[in-house]
């Protein structure tokens, strides 16, 4: 990405709270993504809960490829700084998201800064332990519109979804505070995604935050696979807990 191009895209993101930045990641390494990861998972899961409607697998790309987390971060890291306004990156939580197809499942409106869903204050909560750059990160691993469980937004300074068709490898910046959800599924096939929080700053008394440094003072740190080791032993699991595919 060049300069310009990162100054459009975190001026629409400081702007409208979210930007679509397209192509991120080469289709070869999507195929193989969902080929090693994503649809076994889907497969494995639903072969015992036929039924499920949500599949998350927790700090999994993280622990098993972390390159490509670095890769993301390489590729977006100027955009980062931009949108952040500071030149250091922390992980606080990875996983991948899989809609599995004619699941009546949808995300219900949310804004990041509430972690959990149940009741409106938590959708729309006024404080958060984590620092108000945090900026939600979604990578779709297939194509995505209205019918196969796209996002929709509703931009700052507007009442009205917006909704977001994607490509496989595009990714999505979301802002903290920007409102948005997804449609549900009426494909056969599965909707695979990467979803990963990131923020500028480590959140103090959350324990469930990885808080991985992944940039410091504009460079690009190498992901500590021991760290990533530690926090897999230890089960704290990102919400919604239930989901997590391991146990199944
Ligand atoms: O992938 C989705 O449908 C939405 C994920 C999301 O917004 C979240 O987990 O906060
Ligand atoms: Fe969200």
């Amino acid at each position: 990405m060049n300069k310009i191009e990162d100054s459009y895209y975190s001026k629409n993101f400081l702007e409208n709270g979210y930007v679509h930045i397209p192509s991120l990641i080469k289709p070869e390494l999507i195929k193989s993504i969902r080929e090693t990861f994503s649809i076994p998972i889907a497969n494995h899961v639903l072969k015992n809960v036929p039924n499920r409607l949500k599949i998350s697998a927790d700090r999994l790309l993280l622990s098993e490829v972390p390159e490509l987390i670095e890769m993301i971060v390489e590729n977006l890291k100027d955009v980062f700084m931009a949108c952040t306004r500071q030149d250091s990156l922390y992980l606080m939580y990875e996983m991948m998201f899989i809609i599995p197809g004619h699941s009546p499942y949808h995300t219900i409106v949310h804004q990041d800064i509430g972690a959990n869903m149940e009741t409106i204050e938590e959708r729309f909560p006024r404080k958060s332990p984590r620092h108000p750059d945090t900026i939600s990160v979604w990578i779709p691993f297939v194509d995505v519109d209205k019918k196969s469980s796209c996002m929709y937004v509703i931009p700052y300074g507007t009442n009205i979804p917006k909704y977001i068709e994607m490509k496989a490898g595009d990714v999505l910046f979301l802002s903290y505070f920007i409102p948005h959800g997804s449609t549900v599924n009426s494909l056969d096939t599965h909707r695979e995604t990467l979803l990963m929080s990131v923020s500028p700053q480590p959140t103090t008394g959350q324990d469930r935050d990885i808080n991985l440094p992944l940039m410091e003072n504009g460079k690009v740190l190498k992901v500590d696979r021991n760290k990533i080791k530690q926090l897999m032993d230890k089960s704290i699991n990102y919400a919604p807990g239930e989901d997590h595919y391991k146990n199944i």
